[in-house]
């Protein structure tokens, strides 16, 4: 009663099987002999670092993949260098899997003095001022010399709100920055996933979907959500953007962190997020079933008991809430660190509770 469906790269390995589709969608990737099972929260590590979180601690939560920026690792320390340095997973210390997101979205976000044009982005960088120009090209190089398993295609991400014609404008440039992406030749077992743009008009996301799909790339990253509109909104064109993507080719909702057990449900397959970890370094904690609590509330002031008393992660296991609020109170920096432990905890056993 279970069909399978799998997906495979040019060179014909299956890189992602989807295991279920009835209800949740439950899947696994196996790229370059590591698995993830899916769906799956990837930590927000930038610049090649989790805030405050070391690579072993992420392990011991468990995560399989971990999102870096392209953008963030050009600037600063250079791609040269990670290169000569065995590449990001060896710079860095990971063995796990690393999507790398494009810095389209960086330039869009970070960036007043921005010029798009089909050929590429021009912009200030935020350091020294100096003319940054990507071409789709570029940020593909890039991520080949960081060597990350998920690279994604340059994309246009219009503001929102905006006109119709912006909507279209956008879309078309993000395709083309996908067809010069496309002839780019990947590192051996490297995936690429391309951008679904098209503002908030389920006609253009779809026809953005099928563009996609027949330049053939490897997976699917939904950007332009999440970007101010409301909830609802994000819903529909999410649910419009889903309806024409094939069961076997993965999808991933960039940037989102809140209603995640919502997009499991209607088909996406992979997310990142910095507000677990955001939040925790304001000493905001995500209980499991409790909502959230600020931990330097006087209140727990001689507070023994856990953080979270659902909960087994390290912080959890180890201090109690009297201490924490400690750590935070005099802003010590290890409380940043079990805060975002713990946060990162539940994210991640929330959403590997749906397919264990
Ligand atoms: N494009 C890219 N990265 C992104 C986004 C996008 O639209 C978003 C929007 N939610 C987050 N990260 N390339
Ligand atoms: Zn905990």
């Amino acid at each position: 009663n279970m069909e399978k469906f799998s997906s495979q790269s040019k060179n014909c390995s299956s890189f992602f099987q989807l295991i279920s589709n009835k209800g949740i969608r439950q899947g696994q990737f196996n790229i370059r002999g590591k698995v993830a099972k899916t769906p799956l929260f990837m930590p927000v590590a930038t610049r090649g670092t989790v805030r405050g979180v070391s690579p072993s601690q992420l392990k011991e939560i468990g995560f399989e993949m971990i999102l870096a920026n392209t953008y963030h690792l050009h600037e600063r320390p250079g791609e040269e260098v990670i290169s000569k340095l065995g590449g990001l997973h060896r710079f860095m210390n990971w063995d796990g899997l690393i999507l790398t997101d494009s810095g389209g979205y960086q330039v869009f976000s970070l960036s007043n003095y921005r010029k798009v044009t089909d050929e590429g982005v021009v912009f200030r960088s935020v350091l020294d001022g100096k003319e940054i120009f990507l071409t789709p090209e570029k940020v593909l190089e890039i991520q080949k010399k960081l060597n990350s398993d998920i690279a994604i295609f340059l994309d246009e991400c219009p503001e929102y709100p905006c006109s119709a014609k912006r909507e279209e404008e956008s879309l078309i440039r993000t395709l083309k920055f996908a067809q010069s992406s496309i002839k780019v030749e990947k590192n051996p077992g490297q995936l690429f996933f391309g951008v679904v743009q098209g503002g908030m008009n389920f006609k253009l996301r779809q026809e953005c979907v099928h563009a996609l799909l027949s330049l053939g790339v490897d997976g699917l990253a939904i950007g332009g959500l999440s970007v101010g509109e409301e909830p609802s909104l994000t819903k529909e064109v999410l649910l419009a953007t889903l309806e024409v993507i094939p069961p076997d080719k993965p999808r991933y909702l960039m940037g989102v962190g809140s209603d995640i057990l919502e997009y499991i449900k209607m088909g996406v397959d992979m997310f990142d997020s910095v507000f677990p970890t955001r939040i925790a370094r304001h000493g905001s904690a995500i209980l499991y079933n409790k909502g959230r609590i600020n931990i330097s509330n006087k209140r727990f002031k001689e507070d023994e008991s856990p953080l979270d008393e659902d909960c087994d992660c390290y912080t959890c296991r180890n201090f109690s809430r009297a201490y924490l609020r400690h750590l935070f109170v005099c802003g010590e920096l290890l409380g940043k660190t079990l805060l975002s432990i713990h946060n990162l905890t539940v994210l991640y056993k929330t959403v590997r509770a749906l397919n264990s």
